[in-house]
């Protein structure tokens, strides 16, 4: 049994293909075209014969079926190889009309629509070449971190303290406790430095996000890293563009096919990447547009895009860092400047228009995290920050790390529209089905 593919290999042999019934075209009683679907893309099968065309009768899309014939190469046409005076097996017969049309080149179906019958609509090529695509740029992530020593680990999703604060986090009743979904790995990443000392986590996390943008899920896959021992916060700067430096160029290199396909393009790319500060960049907002953002803690998102298109436009990259975030919107486990105490070692890294990356030194000094916890009027005894806590009583060495939005990172590479394309099953406000 051959794959799709494989038909160019097997001119004017006979062979098999097996696969799903994409579309059947019967023009007259001896003269059937057939496109027939597997793992890997499409096929076309041309039936010469009466009582193999019959077979075909009532066989809906997605009836389950093996061809044999000969291969035979196109000179023109959308197929270059096809199997001709071929027979049929129907093995499966699907009689239940599909809810949607995915036959031609785009689904017509409306968002809603689409999200509904995703069972269905995942199988339409356009959205087999996402997800086939999700797959290589997350091998590649986990490749550049195995190539550099990191060991890969997975924490625990139901936690008892919210790691990113108390804002967007879902609560749960855990056999009569209160429990929190996993915002992010962060107290458990840090925890595994003092053990393997780089680490890296892929794995799911959870954010009580009210509000349904182009940008937000509730459940999102993230790319978590820590390491220990390294000598300032340019190191982990560096890290971090090589990452995705290796990260774009090795996915082009691997899928430049699927890349052109979904029509997306190749990321501007440097080895350094242009880094401006939280200040000068309200700076250059206000100069540029007109728009105040200097009382602000945190970029606005019309900022984000702002300094993206900027930074394409003037620095010929399309990615960028800010840096020097206010100490005033740190997270207690951020590490504080020690020159100007007014920032956090904080930076986040952006990609076409919004922030897929934050990265910070964290504080490592145990009575120091403590005065931070009780500073943002928490409690350091509560049981969910104990174990975390007592890992800076037992040798931590310095350390950084970043949390990447994998799914939102998918979605800038290809160029969709909206974040849930890049989900198979996406989650937000309304959805928890399928
Ligand atoms: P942060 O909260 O900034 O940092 O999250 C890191 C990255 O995760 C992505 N992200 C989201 N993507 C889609 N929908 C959401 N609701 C959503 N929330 C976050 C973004 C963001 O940049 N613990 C720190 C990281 C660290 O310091 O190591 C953290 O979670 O791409």
């Amino acid at each position: 049994m051959l794959l799709s593919w494989e038909l160019s290999k097997h001119v004017w042999e006979i062979v098999e293909i097996r696969g799903w019934l994409h579309t059947v075209r019967v023009v007259s009683a001896n003269l059937a075209f057939l496109i027939l679907r597997d793992r890997d893309g499409l096929a076309q099968v041309v039936f010469e014969d009466a009582n193999e065309i019959k077979k075909l009768e009532w066989c809906l899309l997605w009836t389950i079926l093996s061809a044999k014939g000969t291969v035979a190469e196109m000179p023109k046409g959308k197929f270059r190889f096809e199997l001709q005076k071929a027979s049929v097996n129907v093995i499966r017969k699907v009689v239940y009309p599909s809810p949607i049309d995915i036959s031609k080149d785009e689904i017509h179906a409306d968002w809603e629509t689409l999200l509904e019958n995703k069972v269905v609509a995942l199988r339409h090529p356009t959205q087999m070449k996402i997800f086939k695509l999700a797959a290589i740029i997350e091998k590649n992530m986990r490749a550049f971190f195995d190539q550099n020593w990191f060991t890969q680990i997975n924490s625990p999703k139901i936690i008892g303290f919210p790691t990113e604060w108390w804002a967007e986090v879902f609560e749960i009743d855990y056999f009569g406790r209160k429990a929190y979904l996993a915002q992010s790995p962060q107290f458990y990443k840090q925890m595994m430095v003092p053990v393997f000392e780089r680490v890296y986590e892929i794995g799911r996390a959870y954010r009580a996000e009210k509000s349904n943008t182009s940008r937000h899920l509730s459940e999102i896959l993230m790319l978590d890293m820590e390491m220990g021992f390294i000598d300032s916060f340019d190191d982990i700067i560096e890290m971090t563009e090589k990452f995705a430096n290796f990260v774009v160029k090795q996915t082009w290199t691997e899928a430049e096919h699927l890349l052109t396909a979904l029509g997306a393009t190749k990321p501007l790319l440097v080895d350094q990447f242009p880094r401006i500060s939280v200040d000068d960049l309200h700076e250059l907002m206000l100069k540029e547009t007109g728009e105040d953002y200097r009382k602000e803690k945190d970029l606005a998102p019309s900022e984000e895009k702002f300094i993206c298109e900027y930074s394409a436009k003037h620095w010929n990259s399309d990615f960028v860092i800010v840096d020097w975030f206010p100490w005033s919107d740190a997270k207690f486990y951020h590490h504080q400047n020690k020159e100007n105490p007014n920032i956090a070692d904080r930076a986040d890294l952006l990609f076409r228009g919004v922030e897929i990356v934050t990265l910070t030194q964290r504080e490592v000094n145990y009575q120091k995290l403590v005065d931070q916890i009780k500073a943002q009027g928490q409690n350091p005894e509560h049981p969910g920050l104990k174990h975390y806590l007592d890992s800076f009583k037992y040798g931590m060495p310095d350390e950084w790390g970043f949390g990447l939005g994998i799914t939102r990172f998918i979605q800038k590479l290809i160029g969709l529209e909206n974040i849930k394309e890049a989900e198979l099953f996406p989650r937000d406000v309304q959805r928890i089905t399928p």
